[in-house]
């Protein structure tokens, strides 16, 4: 199917700027003459010839246990070879630390374990760090109001009591957050506990081999193979999207494997795009099993064939290539579907330059190819964990609404204001969020931090959503276990179970916003408070 679609507007659609529409537009396809294979372009799978950057002990990327380890970690400017070669302009996070020297490090710690690190801001613009997922003083979250300006420290010091799972941390700049973590400032945050480390026994698994995180990032580049962030107003509206795929910062990715069980971090860490993840050979779709999503392991496997991961979500994955032969290739792709984008507003900004790569296309993130020997367990363990459910007995009823108006998107009709209040809410209660999203809007995936919740229910769901039900009240597989961030779409309502329950001392001040990261930083975001 070719995606580049022309709209047809009835008389009495109504214009809202931008030289584009919002309500009343149709899609209709129709082919584009100026379509045409670029270099990196992720849907040609001769393309994929690039080895997958794997994490080390050291560089980019580069593991690093933390546990009561006190890090300086500098925000800086840097350039990093990330198209053939070819050096871009890139924002790292730095630190050194026994010896060796590590960008974009991969923080790993034990469930309890204490975590220390003095943010140097070495940018030119004010930043901070937010610890995405974790259940932390609102003081170490990285509230945007706490960015501090260049040459200034930000002090960080926390338990994590987090369940083991894969977490991240990035950017949280005041109105920079999509531009820093475009431009790199962001990685993984692992948390290791029991439940992890008995599948990792039973796997036989090794974390930087056959348990990979995979940070997926849709990218543009300038003729000089330099990363460009230069958003228009309609992508400042829809979000920015890029149209060569980046996984762990390789374009076109290729990665030799055995016969065995694989373990697939995966984290959309894209600004603004969502993907349908699929394993492929040929034309062959291969079941695969959800293991895990943002606030950890689910209590037990989930075999799937396709699964959505909105930006700043994680969906953890076992690949049984065992069934696989020495020499067959396999692709993780992303499936084409709707984006439900206004139902055409994105397309009809044809002229920009994000139409190389639509949603409605299917392309490749990653190549697998057997080419090792097999050397792994074939059993998966039924049960993984434990994953309680939040009692909602008593809960209080919160709706929050998402919705366009005077061309900005808005949280309960409101854009962000540092000095309001609009969740305030009391520590230790249990809430119910409704969330509901506009039927003339964009999929939002909405973000809470200091809390995981719950996915109860979803409600008026599009079709492609509802097909991918069956996990009781509408539920998608990304729905299950321990959430932060979860995806809503047009016409939607979602339900959150929400525990406030913390041990921090005072009012806890959070935000709540949308991770389409140029929405965030138009203002779809809400403080959160949690009064004591
Ligand atoms: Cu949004």
């Amino acid at each position: 199917m070719n995606r580049r679609m022309f709209l047809q507007c009835g008389s009495s659609t109504l214009a809202v700027g931008y030289g584009l529409s919002l309500v009343g537009c149709r899609g209709t396809d129709a082919p584009d003459a100026a379509f045409a294979p670029y270099p990196h372009d992720p849907v040609r799978a001769e393309n994929f010839t690039n080895p997958l950057f794997i994490p080390g002990a050291e560089g980019p990327l580069g593991v690093l246990d933390v546990s009561d380890v006190p890090l300086a970690l500098t925000a800086r400017t840097a350039t990093f070879p990330l198209l053939a070669g070819r050096a871009s302009p890139f924002l790292l996070f730095e630190t050194s630390y026994a010896g060796k020297t590590f960008q974009n490090p991969i923080f790993r710690i034990k469930r309890g374990g204490h975590f220390a690190a003095t943010l140097r801001n070495g940018l030119n613009e004010p930043t901070i760090i937010h610890w995405h997922g974790l259940h932390i003083p609102a003081n170490m979250d990285g509230h945007p109001t706490d960015s501090i300006g260049p040459g200034k420290n930000y002090p960080y010091a926390f338990t994590v009591n987090n369940r083991g799972g894969t977490y991240w941390y990035h950017t949280h700049a005041e109105n920079l957050t999509a531009k820093q973590a475009y431009g790199g400032l962001a990685s993984f945050f692992i948390v290791e506990d029991d439940d992890d480390e008995r599948l990792t026994r039973a796997l036989d698994l090794k974390f930087g081999e056959t348990d990979l995180p995979l940070v997926i990032q849709d990218k543009r580049f300038s003729a000089a193979s330099e990363l460009v962030y230069q958003p228009d107003a309609t992508e400042k509206l829809m979000g920015h999207f890029g149209d060569i795929i980046l996984v762990n910062l390789t374009p076109n990715p290729t990665l030799e494997i055995g016969p065995r069980f694989y373990r697939f971090r995966c984290l959309n860490g894209s600004n603004a795009r969502i993907y349908r993840l699929v394993f492929m050979r040929g034309k062959q779709q291969l079941a695969y099993r959800v293991i895990g999503t943002d606030g950890g392991l689910l209590d037990r496997p989930y075999e799937v064939k396709d699964a959505f991961l909105a930006p700043g979500e994680r969906l953890d994955v076992l690949f049984d290539a065992s069934q696989l032969r020495q020499g067959d290739t396999v692709f993780l792709k992303s499936l084409a579907f709707d984006s439900m984008h206004n139902e055409g507003a994105m397309e009809m900004a044809g002229a920009n330059r994000t139409a190389r790569l639509g949603d409605s296309v299917e392309f490749n993130l990653l190549k697998l190819v057997v080419t090792r020997p097999a050397n792994g367990p074939r059993a998966v363990p039924a049960r993984l964990s434990q994953v309680e459910p939040i009692d909602v007995g008593r809960a209080t009823v919160r709706k929050v609404r998402l919705e366009l108006a005077g061309m900005r998107w808005r949280i309960n009709g409101e854009v962000y204001r540092k000095d309001a209040f609009p969740i305030d809410a009391r520590r230790n209660t249990v809430e119910i969020w409704e969330l509901h999203n506009a039927q003339q809007s964009m999929p939002h995936p909405m973000h809470m931090h200091g809390f995981q919740f719950q996915v109860l229910s979803r409600q008026n769901s599009p079709k492609q959503i509802r097909a991918l039900g069956g996990y009781g009240n509408g539920r998608i597989v990304s729905d299950l276990g321990w959430k932060d961030t979860v995806l809503v779409w047009p016409g939607e309502t979602v339900r959150l179970a929400v525990d406030l329950s913390h041990d921090f001392g005072g009012d806890q001040t959070y935000v709540f916003h949308c991770h389409n990261l140029e929405h965030e930083d138009a203002g779809m975001m809400v403080n959160m408070r949690v009064r004591a």
